[in-house]
């Protein structure tokens, strides 16, 4: 998987992020993409009127969020309210689009089913519907700007209920996989040979999982059939999970007695991390599932003389005791819960009034607590996770007040 970063303009050698933060702190703001009146020309029309966005030094103003088709990110400071519009949904997938004919479309429930069959779009709307918002994110996504997060309504039918129409699962099955219609052939190493195989996109869930009430089948996001960047004309949603669980294009539902070992499942998405472990540090290679516990600053705005600092968190669904914002060397200080964003799996919004900062550059960072205790990681505590997924350490930034 590579970087989820926005794209830059391609830099010259005069032109890095060094060098935009070095000529915002001399104060050259035009070149920094910042208007005459000293008014970002990227001011949200969303914000309150007359609020402007306090520029992040992390990131260039005009960071450049040309999608291609196969990365899609958010400029998480222009968030505009607790559902993202589906256009600006973050996207990606590892095989490019498929073509799925939509009008022959059918789900297929293989394997260890009581009654294996083949299912229209029709028939699966038919088997119910229900609404629910799910945020989430990549797990590679990660700052400064977090870009591969994403909050939506969804539309669909519990995974049980589809799984009931076959009949139910067979009593050896101990998992679900999921394929999508995307894939490529690829040569699959095993013990120093390799054998090319085609491979689908897939990822399974533990039967446990795949029966709880929460996973479901969606054809819509926000109200409107889901876009090919979605996954139309079906996709798996796992609420709380990160987004790699939520299998787009899904043309195949096959519960089996193994463990999938698939690519997507065992290798390419995996966190290995050191731990000591009685003074020995032992390494643990885990699978991807429920997203870990995060807060993140997407922005600042100021209004007058009045500066504002909106957090967003994301977890697997366990609710929040606080979340607290802290600046420069200064101590932890709570911030405000947004009324507007309270599902058990959607993002929520913090909003922090930020008194009388001083003019120039500060230092920003967020952290969150859940109900059982639990902290969001210092900056540096993750150091021993050597790959960049699940990275939900505290998230510190850097703005320019002026
Ligand atoms: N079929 C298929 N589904 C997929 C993927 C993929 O490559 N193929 N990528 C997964 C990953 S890694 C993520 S983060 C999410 C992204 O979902 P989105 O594009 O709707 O934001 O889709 C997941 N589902
Ligand atoms: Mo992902």
């Amino acid at each position: 998987m590579d970087q989820l970063q926005p794209r830059q303009p391609v830099p010259s050698a005069s032109d890095t992020l060094l060098e935009t933060r070095r000529r915002l702190l001399k104060g050259g703001l035009a070149a920094a993409g910042i208007s005459l009146l000293g008014v970002p020309e990227w001011v949200l029309p969303v914000m309150a009127q007359g609020a402007v966005l306090v520029p992040f030094t992390d990131v260039p103003a005009d960071a450049n969020f040309t999608p291609t088709p196969d990365r899609r990110t958010l400029d998480t400071r222009r968030i505009d309210g607790p559902i993202t519009p589906a256009d600006q949904f973050f996207t990606l997938q590892h095989y490019g689009h498929p073509t799925v004919d939509i009008a022959n479309y059918r789900l297929t429930l293989s394997g260890l089913v009581e009654r294996p069959l083949s299912l229209t779009l029709a028939d699966v709307r038919s088997l119910g519907s229900q609404d629910m918002v799910v945020g989430f994110e990549c797990s590679g996504n990660r700052g400064p700007l977090q870009g591969a997060s994403g909050n939506g309504r969804w539309t669909g039918v519990p995974l049980r209920t589809v799984l009931e129409r076959a009949g139910g699962l067979k009593t050896a099955a101990r998992e679900v996989v999921f394929f999508g219609a995307d894939g490529a052939e690829e040569e699959v190493d095993w013990r120093g040979r390799k054998f090319p195989v085609t491979v689908k996109f897939g990822r399974s869930l533990s039967t446990e999982k795949a029966l709880s009430p929460e996973p479901f089948l969606a054809w819509a996001l926000n109200g409107q059939p889901l876009t090919t960047h979605q996954g139309a004309p079906l996709r798996l949603v796992v609420p709380g999970w990160y987004g790699v669980a939520n299998v787009k294009w899904l043309m195949e539902i096959r519960p089996q007695q193994e463990r999938y070992v698939g690519k997507w499942q065992a290798r390419e998405y995996r966190t290995i991390k050191g731990e000591m472990v009685d003074g020995v540090m032992k390494w643990y290679e885990t699978a991807i599932e429920e997203m870990r516990l995060k807060s993140w600053v997407a922005r600042v705005t100021r209004e007058g003389t009045r500066h504002r600092v909106l957090v967003v968190t994301l977890n697997d669904g366990t609710p929040l005791r606080s979340v607290e914002v802290k600046v420069d060397n200064g101590s932890w200080q709570p911030a405000t819960a947004d009324a507007s964003t309270t599902e058990k799996y959607g993002w929520r919004f913090y909003t922090y009034d930020w008194p009388n900062p001083t003019p120039g550059e500060h230092t920003l960072v967020s952290r969150v607590t859940d109900a059982n205790g639990q902290v969001q990681p210092e900056p540096d505590a993750l150091a021993n996770k050597v790959t960049f997924l699940e990275s939900h350490q505290q998230a510190p930034r850097t703005v320019m007040v002026s």
